[in-house]
């Protein structure tokens, strides 16, 4: 009983949302962000944070750098996350909420200096940059950190909240494929279905909802896939992204296919940017650890998925993470986290 009563009062202590919704009960106007090329788990969470922020009578703001991807346009509220590099001259928010950064940069949004920052993140690459931080390593996604705070400050969730929740859910966790999911994200899962979120029309407008120009990008990519033992990888040109009319978000998901050969374990993807240098996506299924790996080129992430950012030539770049990786896969490497 003892024991009992001990393991609840540490469970209570444990309870970091309360202090980000204990922070949100005090002030009454927010900026909710979340990283520039923003994903399914942080446009679904920043849409389900801002209804939640409603639902408590605050005045809410959504800003990403960049615009929302296609796939996640037909969710509810999209239409109102305006896309810029700043915030709006006339709105000075009591508070900024930052989903999924690892610092203010991360946002790419100017502006937020000085202002009171709240940053609640799931990446292991996550720092403690804000004012108040909320950082679970061992959270799914974090839209599951959002359900958490919604259900702390005993906000009732809405349909609409719940689809968000579930699109951002079975993204980040690839379709509950990734390690780190558990009982906990089905049962997320389940709660959210019965809160009414469709599974087969949100995995629709997700997987079955793409236009033709990613297609057309996967082709080239798949013409250019390489293998090396554990290791494979495939890349796009500039070139490539304007003779096929695809858009950066085109790119999502095309490192899935070099991770899916048998006997790979880790991939990369690389897609060289207009001013020539490389963004990698970086995927693994073993115990190499790809956020160690991108941090050491100022990137972030996860254990088996991360990205980062290289100076070109696009060739050199791809030398360059290559012998990081072949380094890595050496027998008794130690991986280094910098
Ligand atoms: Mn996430």
């Amino acid at each position: 009983m003892i024991e009992r009563t001990s393991k609840r009062l540490l469970d209570r202590r444990r309870q970091p949302e309360a202090e980000i919704r204990d922070a949100i009960f005090e002030r009454e106007s927010f900026l909710v962000t979340a990283h520039a090329r923003p994903d399914g788990d942080a446009i679904g969470s920043l849409l389900s944070l801002w209804m939640i922020l409603k639902a408590m009578g605050k005045r809410a703001e959504m800003l990403l750098y960049d615009r929302v991807p296609l796939i996640y346009r037909t969710l509810p509220a999209a239409d109102q996350i305006r896309s810029a590099p700043h915030i709006a001259g006339n709105f000075r928010p009591d508070a900024v909420i930052l989903l999924e950064c690892d610092s203010v940069e991360r946002s790419r949004l100017n502006g937020l200096d000085g202002q009171f920052l709240i940053n609640i993140d799931h990446h292991t690459s996550g720092r403690r940059f804000a004012d108040i931080n909320w950082i679970d390593t061992g959270a799914s996604a974090v839209a599951e950190m959002v359900y958490r705070l919604a259900i702390s400050a005993g906000v009732a969730i809405s349909l609409e909240m719940a689809t968000c929740l579930y699109t951002a859910l079975l993204s980040d966790t690839g379709s509950f494929c990734y390690e780190g999911t558990d009982e906990r994200t089905f049962a997320l899962a389940k709660s959210l279905v019965e809160l009414g979120a469709r599974p087969a029309r949100i995995a629709q407008d997700v997987y079955f909802s793409n236009p033709a120009s990613k297609m057309r990008l996967l082709g080239a990519a798949l013409t250019n896939l390489k293998r090396e033992g554990r290791i494979a990888w495939l890349w796009v040109t500039h070139s490539d992204m304007i003779r096929l009319g695809a858009a950066e978000e085109d790119c999502e998901g095309i490192v899935n296919y070099a991770i899916g050969i048998s006997g790979v374990d880790v991939a990369v993807f690389l897609r060289e940017l207009p001013d020539h240098r490389v963004r990698m996506s970086l995927r693994s299924k073993s115990d190499v650890h790809v956020a160690a790996v991108a941090e050491q080129f100022g990137g972030g992430g996860h254990k088996n998925a991360s990205g980062c950012t290289l100076d070109g030539p696009l060739y050199s770049a791809m030398d360059r993470i290559l012998d990081e990786l072949r380094r890595q896969l050496r027998p008794h490497a130690v991986v280094s986290i910098a």
